[in-house]
């Protein structure tokens, strides 16, 4: 029997899902995620345990409805350029069209980025026949602004293969900058009006501390590693990541969607389990954070599971700091 999902507690079991893209479509909750495999197979840095096929699309009518999942609406072997990993997607909604963007590795291992539509939330998605022109790395979030404009936010360390494009072009040799210098930011484009091309190359978004220096490589604690995601609120943007190697989710704050930002503090202590990642929605005004974690597989990194709590703004604009096995 189908029962009403709680808050920190899985949104199915039947699947592991992981790297939530929550979104209200047609007054409805629908989370994208990715569809982790439930295998034995090794783990490494490099994130090759993270063999994703293929997306599911899950949806609530509301915080007291069950979750329903939509059955697979997209796989790897109906994507031409796509050869395997497919990892963390978004959605968006704009010209009477849904949209998933999605990145993959293509056929010489390179993760890029790619867009499949529906005329549906749930999907079915028909894929493009190739990645979008000039993407790179992983985990595509997209913003659409209030005037309209919409805007990819992308990038990932490690696995998610950013370091290896400081030049510009792809070089596998490359390595993360030294730690005494600025880390990497993550990526921003806007979108073409069709939604499926760049409409400028992509830009780094520069993350400033409080007295606008930047973050360095060696501030693990606050250098963006995965899981960007922007959303917006009394007007204000926010730019929310995963700091990787030390496990939360943290955020920065900007007036423009392009930045720069200046880094604000912490949304989520780590989760059990080696990655984390988000995103934030408002559902009828208020605030709510996705997220994933390892509980329903006791704590296997790569068979994860997607969660929601509410999350809490300061009058100042602030994120308070959410503690998730805290009751
Ligand atoms: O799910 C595969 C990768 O793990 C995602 O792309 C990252 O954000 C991390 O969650």
């Amino acid at each position: 029997m189908e029962t009403t999902v709680k808050p920190n507690t899985p949104l199915v079991t039947h699947i592991y899902t992981a790297d939530p893209s929550a979104h209200v479509f047609e007054g409805k909750i629908y989370i994208y995620p990715s569809h982790d495999l439930d295998h034995d197979d090794p783990s490494n840095d490099n994130g090759d345990q993270y063999k994703m096929e293929d997306y599911h699309v899950l949806s609530m009518d509301d915080f007291d409805s069950p979750c329903i999942d939509h059955g697979e609406v997209l796989h790897v072997k109906d994507v031409p350029w796509a050869k395997k990993q497919m990892w963390a997607p978004d959605a968006a909604y704009k010209n009477n069209m849904y949209y998933l963007f999605f990145p993959a590795r293509d056929h010489d291992d390179i993760f890029r980025i790619g867009v499949a539509t529906s005329p549906h939330p749930a999907g079915p998605f028909t894929p493009q026949e190739s990645y979008i022109p000039g993407s790179f790395s992983i985990d595509p979030a997209v913003l659409i602004d209030d005037d309209q404009k919409a805007y990819m936010y992308f990038g990932g360390l490690w696995g998610g293969q950013l370091e290896k494009w400081q030049s510009g072009t792809f070089d596998p040799a490359d390595e993360g900058p030294d730690p005494s210098a600025p880390a990497l930011g993550p990526m921003v484009a806007e979108l073409s009006e069709d939604m499926l091309t760049f409409k400028e190359a992509p830009q780094e978004i520069y993350i400033l501390d409080e007295d606008g220096s930047p973050i360095f490589a060696s501030d693990e604690e606050r250098r963006f590693f995965e899981g960007a995601w922007v959303h917006k609120h009394n007007g204000c943007y926010y730019l929310s990541y995963s700091t990787g190697t030390t496990h939360y989710i943290v955020y920065a704050m900007s007036q423009n969607p392009q930045g720069p930002y200046t880094y604000k503090g912490k949304i989520l202590e780590p989760v059990l389990g080696w990655t984390t990642h988000h995103s934030i929605v408002h559902v009828d005004g208020k605030p709510y954070l996705f997220y994933h974690d390892c509980s329903l597989s006791d704590g296997v990194n790569h068979k994860r599971s997607v969660k929601f709590t509410e999350l809490t703004y300061n009058e100042d604009g602030t994120i308070q700091t959410i503690s998730p096995y805290q009751t």
